[in-house]
C-alpha cells in the first residue's frame, strides 16, 4: 500500500511538474511580529451609516527611496461628527527595513490624518516629479494632497492647490494619477460615489429595528472628477471641458490604461448599481465616455451590478489590455476580454470566472502573476457588506491563469494566512522583500491588516522594470513594457499605481518568465512617445531604466 502511494505521489509530483505547475507558492502572513497598532477602524456600532463597510485603504509605494517598498493605510472616523477623535481612527505608515521588517513611522512621517474625516482611498504619485512620491486621499468631506518632503516627512499641500475643490457634499472614494495631457505632470482622476452627509444618512431596518445597509441604489450618482495639474502644486477642475460631467456614476475602482493603443491614456471606472464608464481620451483634452458601445457598461445580462475594485491589464498577452471587476455575491465577478481594443467580450462563463466567483463578495483585486509563470492571475480580497447569515466572512480568492485559456481557484493551496475569513475590504500589491515574488497587503474590518509574503523560489524567473520618465512624467506612470523572452514569447505591462479598490500598488512593472532564463528584448513606450529598446537583459533583478 505505501508503495503504491509513494509512487502515486511521485507521479502526481511529475505530472505537476510537466504541466507547468511548480513548487507552491505559499503566503506568510509577517504583520502579528511587527509593532504597530493600525487596525482598520470603521466606527462600527450596529448604527449602519452608509459609507461604513468602505474602510482600509492601501499604498504600497517607496516614500524614502531606499529600494524597499513601504506600506500605508488609510483609517475611518468616528459617527455621525466623522472626526478621528481617537488615536484608533489614524493612518498608518510602516517604513520597510530590509523586506521583513518594518517600522512604524507614522508620526515622524506626519502621516496620521488626524485633522482628516472618514477617509477612503489613497494613491501615490509624484505629482511635482522631485522624485519622491507624494500621496492623494479620498475622503468623505474634503480630500487631501500629502507632498514628500523628501527628508521623511510629509505636508499638506492640499489648501489652495485646487484638490480642495469639489462639490458639497461630494463623497469621494478613489483617486488615480496619470497624465492625460503628455506634458510631463500627473494629473488625478477621481471616482466619487454620490452626495452624502450624516444627516442626509437613511436607515434601513429589519423587523426588531435591527439595521442593515441600505442598497445604494437609494442614493444619487454624481460625476467623477478630473483635476489637470498645472505645476506648482496647482490643479484645475477640468470636470466640466473634459466631457466628465456628462457621465453620472457611483464610482469605486479606477483603471488606467492606453486601451485602444493610440498613445493616450485612457480611464475605466468600475461604478456601483450603475453602467461603468470607459472614457477614451481624444488627445485634445477631452474624453468620450464609451461604455455602452464597448460593451464594458453592463455584464452579459445587461443589468448593472455592484461593481466594486477593478484592474486593467492585459491577462492573455496579446497586447491588448483586458477588464476585470468584483462584485456582489451571487452577482459573478466580471472579466472582460479586449478584441483588439475595439471592443470587449465579457467572458466571465467560459473563462470559469463565473462558476468560481458565484459565492464572494470581492472589494479590492489584481491581475497579478503570482506565479510568475508569466500569465498574470486574479486574486481578489473578499468578504460580504453586512454582517448576517452564512457566507459573511469570506477569504480570498486566487485564480491561476492557465495559459490565458481559463481560470482555476488556488486560494486553499496558498496556506492559512491567506484563507483567513474576515470582512477584507483594501489590497494592495508589491514586492515587499525584492524577491520577484509579489507580495500582499490587505486590510479587513476592524482587524489588523495582513502583510502576506510570497514565499517564492519556484524556480521560475522574473524581471521588474523600474521607470524613471525625464520628458514623461518622472515616475512613467503610462508607461507600456513588451518583454521578449528568448523563445519569442511576448509579455505585455504598464506602469500604474491604481489596481483594486481604495488602494495604490507598486509601480515597478512585474514579469513573471516561467522557465525562460533569457530575455531577448524590452521595448519601452514613454508617455512621451519615446520608444526605447534594450537587448539582452539579465532576468532576475530590478532594472532601472531612465527615458532617453
Ligand atoms: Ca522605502
Ligand atoms: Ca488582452
Ligand atoms: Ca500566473
Ligand atoms: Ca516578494
Amino acid at each position: 500500500m505505501g508503495g503504491v502511494r509513494a509512487k502515486l505521489t511521485g507521479m502526481v509530483w511529475l505530472a505537476l511538474a510537466g504541466g507547468g505547475q511548480e513548487r507552491g507558492i505559499r503566503y506568510a502572513d509577517i504583520a502579528p511580529g511587527i509593532d504597530f497598532s493600525y487596525i482598520t477602524n470603521n466606527h462600527y456600532t450596529g448604527r449602519k451609516y452608509f459609507p461604513q463597510p468602505m474602510c482600509g485603504g492601501v499604498a504600497v509605494f517607496d516614500f524614502d527611496r531606499d529600494g524597499w517598498m513601504d506600506i500605508y493605510f488609510t483609517n475611518g472616523a468616528e459617527y455621525p461628527q466623522l472626526t478621528k477623535t481617537d488615536p484608533a481612527f489614524y493612518h498608518c505608515l510602516l517604513r520597510n527595513k530590509g523586506g521583513r521588517t518594518f517600522e512604524d513611522v507614522t508620526r515622524k512621517a506626519g502621516l496620521a490624518g488626524e485633522h482628516l474625516d472618514f477617509s477612503f482611498g489613497v494613491a501615490a504619485g509624484d505629482y511635482d516629479n522631485d522624485g519622491y512620491p507624494d500621496l492623494f486621499i479620498a475622503n468623505i468631506g474634503p480630500n487631501a494632497l500629502f507632498h514628500n518632503n523628501g527628508d521623511g516627512t510629509f505636508t499638506d499641500v492640499t489648501a489652495g492647490s485646487g484638490l480642495d475643490q469639489k462639490p458639497p457634499e461630494t463623497l469621494s472614494v478613489q483617486g488615480a494619477w496619470f497624465d492625460y495631457d503628455s506634458d510631463g505632470r500627473l494629473d488625478l482622476v477621481l471616482s466619487n460615489y454620490t452626495l452624502w452627509t450624516p444627516s442626509k444618512d437613511r436607515r434601513c431596518t429589519l423587523e426588531g429595528g435591527v439595521e442593515f445597509y441600505c442598497s445604494p441604489r437609494i442614493y444619487t450618482p454624481v460625476p467623477h472628477r478630473l483635476y489637470r495639474n498645472l505645476g506648482g502644486g496647482k490643479f484645475a477642475d477640468v470636470t466640466a471641458q473634459s466631457g466628465f460631467a456628462k457621465a453620472l456614476g457611483k464610482g469605486m475602482g479606477i483603471g488606467i490604461a492606453d486601451f485602444n493603443r493610440d498613445g493616450r491614456q485612457d480611464v475605466f471606472i468600475a461604478n456601483d448599481t450603475e453602467p461603468n464608464f470607459l472614457y477614451l481620451n481624444n488627445g485634445d483634452g477631452t474624453f468620450r465616455e464609451v461604455g455602452l458601445e464597448y460593451w464594458v457598461a453592463y455584464n452579459d445580462g445587461g443589468v448593472t451590478v455592484s461593481a466594486m475594485g477593478c484592474d486593467a491589464k492585459d491577462f492573455d498577452n496579446d497586447g491588448w489590455v483586458d477588464i476585470f471587476y468584483n462584485n456582489l455575491k451571487t452577482q459573478i465577478h466580471a472579466l472582460f476580454r479586449s478584441l483588439d481594443g475595439q471592443e470587449f467580450e465579457y467572458v466571465s462563463g467560459p473563462y470559469g470566472i463565473e462558476a468560481l466567483s458565484r459565492q464572494f463578495s470581492g472589494w479590492s483585486n489584481g491581475f497579478i502573476d503570482f506565479d510568475n509563470d508569466g500569465w498574470k492571475d486574479i486574486y481578489s480580497a473578499n468578504g460580504h457588506v453586512d454582517y448576517f447569515g452564512p457566507n459573511a466572512e469570506q477569504h480570498d480568492t486566487m485564480l491561476r491563469n492557465m495559459a490565458g485559456k481559463e481560470f482555476r481557484d488556488v486560494s486553499a493551496s496558498l496556506g492559512e494566512d491567506f484563507m483567513r475569513l474576515g470582512y477584507q475590504r483594501g489590497s494592495a500589491f508589491g514586492d515587499l522583500n525584492n524577491d520577484g515574488f509579489l507580495d500582499l497587503v490587505v486590510t479587513s474590518l476592524n482587524r489588523k491588516p495582513r502583510i502576506l509574503i510570497s514565499s517564492g523560489d519556484n524556480s521560475n524567473h522574473w524581471l521588474l522594470v523600474e521607470t524613471r520618465g525625464t520628458k514623461s512624467n518622472r515616475d512613467g506612470i503610462g508607461a507600456e513594457v513588451t518583454l521578449t523572452t528568448a523563445s519569442g514569447r511576448r509579455l505585455y505591462n504598464h506602469v500604474t499605481t491604481s489596481v483594486g479598490f481604495m488602494s495604490s500598488s507598486d509601480k515597478r512593472v512585474h514579469f513573471g518568465l516561467g522557465r525562460e532564463a533569457a530575455i531577448r528584448s524590452l521595448e519601452i513606450r514613454w508617455p512621451s512617445g519615446a520608444v526605447q529598446r534594450l537587448e539582452d537583459v539579465r532576468p532576475d533583478q530590478i532594472l532601472q531604466v531612465t527615458e532617453p
